[in-house]
């Protein structure tokens, strides 16, 4: 059944708010403190300008959004769940077949408001990290990007928080309340994932968190659409409506700088990509490997017990599950990992369930891979022999079966000294970090691009390339 949505409401919606009165006045209730922390957090010095965005009205596959200029402020950010599935069941673990959920299982409690707490709080999270941006955007078409996906992180938070509110009771409210209250990199009240608390001070790092980190929730939300808990399900599977624009954001991006790379080695007498006000292959690299390891980082450990109690009570499967798996008990299969011991590498067989991060890391991992090698062909197809590589998933890592032990990009156990002394050449270091901040001037004339990326094929929303997508 399509829901009725009520975009007149004070919370546009189509979860039947206006019947709702205790929900609705607690998430009014909740809106005004948003907006507070939209105000203290979200992007700088934009507030008053006229940005051209699509704003979610629905969940039709055609028309789900509106475009035109909203100040970012007043976008209207809604709560917004796909269709009710008819006889929808629980599509995997132990209760696999039986009815889904359309509330919370009490037995389930503790690890659904884990779960979907923990999804909440990346969405605040990347908008604090990308915060200070907008004074650096490349063009106006790169500006309104960035501001379309902090708006639409912003409405993601709050499909979670209607979740929290509408399911979980007073402690549902006091984690929607925590929510506004931690801080990316703050060390009092940190974000609760790694990455969420790493600076994203310019826009190789943009590109690369939209690339790697939006596409590690790409991940998760897949997982979470097949979910035995109805709501969470629905919600999961609007979201990643949203979330394709952001991965096309990151991972075009990259492209356009690897292109004004290639073009800008072979205009200098030398190659020398820096000499010319570009980003070098290398730094492009660092990135990559930076961003790309802290990710992997957020799937959690391979071998958890966690992930098999999740999959079990039928809260979190792989990725499309219905579509892919015919056993979705997974309960007589192993999987192997190659783990460090000592100074080699051996495998080791792991229970199918206590394996699901590492699956769902796998199908991250290819599609990461598939984006590399689209970059690559670019190059191939300008007469560059330039190519950029995914370094190995053991490679910096901090959560896990590889957190402690140290590996070269390649993935060969190496000495702690070693990977002392090749940091700065393996990862973005804090003078490449300096000099993209330096070269990353705000470039506010529509249709002009800077130096370091080159042009995206086409505009957005509509529009051409040239088109004031940010007025003042
Ligand atoms: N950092 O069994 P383990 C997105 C903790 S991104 C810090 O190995 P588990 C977005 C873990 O909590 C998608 N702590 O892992 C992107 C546990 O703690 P306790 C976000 C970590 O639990 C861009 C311990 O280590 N969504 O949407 O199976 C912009 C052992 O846990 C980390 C989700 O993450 C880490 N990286 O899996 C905007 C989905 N990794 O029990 C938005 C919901 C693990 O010792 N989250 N730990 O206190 C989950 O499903 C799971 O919590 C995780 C971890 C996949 C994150």
């Amino acid at each position: 059944m399509m829901p009725t949505v009520d975009l007149d409401a004070r919370i546009p919606n189509n979860v039947g708010l206006a019947d709702d009165p205790k929900v609705r006045r607690a998430l009014e209730h909740w809106q005004p403190r948003y907006l507070e922390w939209w105000h203290d957090m979200g992007p700088t010095d934009f507030e008053r300008h006229d940005v051209w965005l699509r704003t979610a009205v629905g969940v039709g596959a055609k028309g789900w959004a509106n475009w035109g200029y909203v100040k970012l402020p007043e976008y209207r950010w809604g709560i917004f769940l796909s269709p009710e599935r008819e006889h929808a069941v629980v599509g995997f673990g132990d209760e696999a077949g039986s009815a889904a959920w359309s509330s919370v299982p009490g037995e389930h409690r503790g690890a659904l408001r884990r779960i979907i707490t923990t999804q909440a709080d990346t969405e605040p999270a990347s908008v604090e990290q990308q915060r200070m941006l907008g004074h650096m955007a490349p063009s106006l078409y790169d500006l309104r990007n960035l501001f379309q996906v902090n708006v639409e992180e912003g409405r993601h938070l709050w499909a979670m928080v209607y979740l929290l509110h509408k399911h979980f009771g007073a402690d549902g409210r006091d984690e929607a309340d925590e929510l506004l209250l931690r801080r990316a990199g703050n060390p009092d009240k940190p974000r609760i994932l790694g990455t969420f608390n790493n600076p994203c001070d310019h826009w190789l790092s943009f590109f690369a968190f939209t690339m790697f980190t939006d596409r590690d929730g790409k991940y998760q939300l897949a997982a979470l659409r097949e979910s035995g808990f109805d709501p969470l399900a629905r919600s999961c599977e609007f979201m990643l409506t949203e979330e394709a624009f952001h991965l096309f954001v990151g991972e075009t991006g990259m492209e356009r700088i690897i292109v004004r790379a290639a073009e800008l080695e072979r205009q200098d007498p030398n190659g020398d990509v820096r000499a010319q006000g570009g980003i070098d292959f290398d730094t492009i690299q660092r990135a990559i490997n930076y961003w790309f390891s802290t990710c992997l980082d957020l799937f959690g450990g391979e071998i958890s017990s966690n992930a098999a109690e999740y999959f079990a009570a039928g809260l979190k499967g792989r990725f499309r599950e219905q579509e892919r798996y015919t056993d979705h008990r997974a309960l007589d299969e192993a999987y192997r990992i190659t783990v460090a011991e000592g100074d080699h590498l051996t495998d080791l067989e792991v229970p199918l369930r206590n394996a699901m991060n590492e699956i769902l890391r796998d199908d991250y991992v290819r599609d990461c891979q598939r984006a590399v090698d689209r970059w690559n062909a670019r190059l191939k197809a300008m007469g560059s022999d330039r190519r950029m590589v995914l370094p190995s998933r053991r490679f910096h890592r901090h959560q896990g079966v590889h957190a402690g032990h140290c590996f070269d990009p390649a993935g060969n156990p190496i000495a702690q000294e070693e990977l002392e002394r090749n940091r700065d050449r393996w990862l973005l270091s804090e003078a490449d970090n300096r000099y993209l901040r330096a070269i990353m001037r705000p470039v506010t004339e529509p249709g002009t691009m800077a130096h370091w990326i080159a042009p995206p094929s086409k505009g957005i929303g509509g529009q051409d390339r040239a088109f004031a997508y940010v007025r003042a």
